[in-house]
């Protein structure tokens, strides 16, 4: 028997979504062919090259450098090497937010790098304070988050470029999620708003490419050069990527999905998707529920675990934050029917669940 794929009409909780047509017809074509060796397969090769030169126009960098990587990890992981590289000290340390994601642990236990982690201010960005108190001369790099996985929070990225500089650290930017909504908003969040050395920005989430679609972005070749080690049986000469066969399907996802989207196709996709979150946080604030503001398509809010767990057996994919709130990402394939529905239900299962149902004790 032939597995189907789960559909999307219930998945809220994903940062990942259906690619765009044009994305997954690319990503078929090029199923075949591995960027890891680019004597071998010259065209996604290429290709790649303009996967990065469009993620540098958008991410505000002119001659960008990087690569397309299989996702947000592996970006933030070698990112974390860079600086490790770069540091001019046997014990390095990284400063981030409470909000950073949990790869940047992968990458301080793979890298043997010390990880401070900063808690986060009354809005869920990080405590600037925090951050001065944490940086020293061993702090290799700091770390903002453009768009936060739990409530899509923009950290003050100009404001941690300043503290990087203070002590000769590097700063990166998380924006593996946010960045193909931010630059539609106000943010001050890529290479151009602030001193930003290196940015993950992924493809394959609100990018709409077929996973696996990161993306690392470089200020300079040189950044990238920490990374290479020589390939002595290749034509190429080095190899700068942690993974060595990689999919050429991403990359021609991306490169897909970039020409058509951007900017207008994108564009009008935030505005969408911002509206939907908009639309479900004052559905939710209606009913009495303490909702995080969603400053980007993402919507928190503190329903009770007993109707999470009701939801989530009716058949809605959504997830919890580290403290338990409701979490919706409104992805390009979360419709506002798909919301109402969702309301709906909600309404349904809050009712059952504060009615005693005869017979129950
Ligand atoms: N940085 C940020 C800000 C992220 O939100 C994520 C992923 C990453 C980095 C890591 O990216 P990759 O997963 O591509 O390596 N955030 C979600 C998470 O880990 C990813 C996700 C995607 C979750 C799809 C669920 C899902 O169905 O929670």
């Amino acid at each position: 028997m032939q597995l189907e794929p789960q559909a999307f009409d219930r998945v809220l909780s994903s940062m990942c979504t259906e690619p765009h047509p044009v994305a997954r017809e690319a990503a078929e074509r090029f199923l075949a062919t591995n960027p890891g060796d680019p004597g071998t397969y010259p065209t996604i090769a290429a290709l790649e090259d303009d996967a990065i030169e469009l993620l540098g126009e958008i991410a505000g960098l002119e001659d960008p450098a990087g690569y397309v990587t299989s996702g947000g990890t592996e970006a933030n992981i070698q990112a974390v090497r860079i600086a490790r590289e770069r540091a001019e000290t046997a014990s390095p340390n990284v400063v981030m937010s409470a909000s950073g994601h949990f790869s940047f642990q992968k990458a301080a236990d793979l890298l043997g790098i010390e990880l401070r982690v900063v808690p986060t201010d009354d809005e869920h960005r990080v405590d600037l304070e925090g951050v001065r108190a944490s940086v020293d001369e061993e702090t290799a790099l700091v770390i903002g988050v453009a768009g936060t996985t739990e409530y899509g929070r923009v950290d003050p990225i100009p404001e941690l470029g300043e503290i990087a500089r203070s002590v000769d650290a590097m700063l990166h930017v998380d924006a593996a999620w946010g960045g193909f909504v931010l630059p539609f908003t106000d943010h001050e969040w890529h290479f151009d708003h602030a001193p930003v050395d290196t940015m993950a920005i992924d493809p394959h989430k609100m990018g709409q490419a077929a996973v696996p679609a990161g993306g690392l972005l470089a200020r300079s070749e040189g950044l990238l050069d920490e990374l290479a080690v020589d390939t002595p049986y290749l034509e190429s000469t080095s190899q700068a990527t942690l993974t060595g066969t990689r999919s050429g399907a991403g990359v021609a996802s991306a490169v897909a999905a970039m020409e058509e989207l951007w900017p207008a196709g994108y564009r009008s996709q935030y505005v969408r998707s911002q509206n939907n979150a908009d639309w479900l946080a004052d559905a939710l604030e209606k009913r009495g529920y303490e909702v995080v503001d969603p400053e980007l398509p993402l919507v928190a809010a503190d329903v009770p675990t007993s109707t999470i767990d009701a939801l989530r057996a009716h058949g809605w994919r959504i997830s919890r934050t580290g403290t338990g709130e409701l979490r919706i990402v409104c992805m390009p394939h979360v419709t506002r029917d798909m919301l109402a529905s969702f309301v709906g239900d909600l309404d349904r299962l809050e009712v059952r669940a504060s009615v005693p149902v005869a017979g129950d004790d």
